[in-house]
């Protein structure tokens, strides 16, 4: 039997590095946090095939290189950053030609006193995350991806869920009001970096489309009278494509966290469904899990979810 090395990438997961910058002028300090994951492709196969170490740049000079190019550039947007570091390892090693690169970056926000942001006092004020899959290819260019997850969101109204397939397998009963609950996971795919430099040029939209889909993901949930979870998460991409025309593609993976009517009657006929529906029970098992990938005109369907 003869084999072969089908497809193979390594590198460093879970390098955790924290970065102050200090603005003397103002008095004020601001970090980032993040947690960076390196994966390199190219001439390695030899390293599992022939046990030959001379391709291998070992997993600890990734982590240092990580740590260098983090105190030498600017370490957001992650998305940038994550660029910077991809392009450093096709650049400087000839027989490395893809660099995948993650950062997850947690999100300290100021801490407020009376009303006065603290020059260097920071709160973590959300269980959300924002991360970025940067994959530098050499003679490709810079192809990212941008996620936000876990925001947790809750609506006590406005939102339906009928005419679904009733038949021998239905239990669940159509309804026109119930409660909405998810914890949004949302990717945004931007179109093809020619280089780290357009990357850079393109600095401030990193922010700026992350605060405008955030914002889009808050008001759709909170404004549609939503038929169902898919119907809502493909408004809210429709309308990530239509504010950035940068973005190819928006993905959305929401639990539906379901809260169960519950029936009192057997105590005095207590009212407590339908309309007089008050007290709920939240679920903790089964939960329904919505996906969807919105693309531009006629884009086929992808099946990798
Ligand atoms: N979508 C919903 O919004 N609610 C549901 C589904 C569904 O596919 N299935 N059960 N409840």
């Amino acid at each position: 039997m003869t084999s072969r090395v089908a497809a193979a990438r390594y590198g460093k997961e879970n390098v955790r590095v924290y970065k102050v910058h200090r603005d003397e002028a103002a008095g004020t300090q601001t970090v980032v946090e993040m947690t960076v994951c390196v994966l390199l492709e190219g001439e390695i196969d030899v390293s599992y095939t022939k046990a030959d170490n001379s391709v291998v740049v070992a997993t600890d000079s990734i982590k240092n290189t990580i740590y260098i190019l983090a105190k030498q550039n600017p370490v957001t947007p992650p998305e940038l950053f994550a660029s910077i570091v991809g392009d450093h390892f096709i650049n400087k090693y000839k027989h490395i030609h893809i660099a995948h690169v993650n950062v997850v970056a947690q999100r300290w926000s100021r801490v407020n006193i009376n009303g006065k942001p603290h020059p260097h006092s920071f709160l973590k004020d959300a269980s959300e995350v924002r991360s970025t899959d940067v994959t530098v290819t050499e003679g490709k260019g810079v192809d990212i991806k941008t996620s936000l997850s876990g925001l947790s969101v809750l609506k006590s109204t406005n939102s339906q869920f009928h005419g679904f397939v009733r038949d021998e397998f239905t239990t669940l009963p159509e309804t026109w009001d119930r409660v909405l609950s998810t914890d949004v996971d949302s990717t945004w795919t931007w179109s093809t970096f020619s280089s780290v430099e357009q990357v850079r040029r393109s600095a401030t939209k990193f922010d700026t489309t992350w605060d405008t889909s955030r914002g889009i993901i808050l008001e759709t949930f909170s404004n549609d009278n939503s038929a169902s979870v898919q119907n809502t998460m493909y408004k809210m991409g429709e309308r990530f494509l239509a504010a950035q025309p940068l973005l190819e593609t928006a993905e959305f993976s929401l639990p539906n966290k379901h809260y169960f009517q519950l029936d009192l009657s057997w105590h005095k006929g207590l009212k407590n469904t339908g309309t007089d529906a008050e007290v709920y029970v939240p679920g903790s098992g089964a939960s329904g899990l919505i996906k969807c990938t919105i693309g531009r005109g006629d884009v086929e369907k992808k099946s990798k979810l």
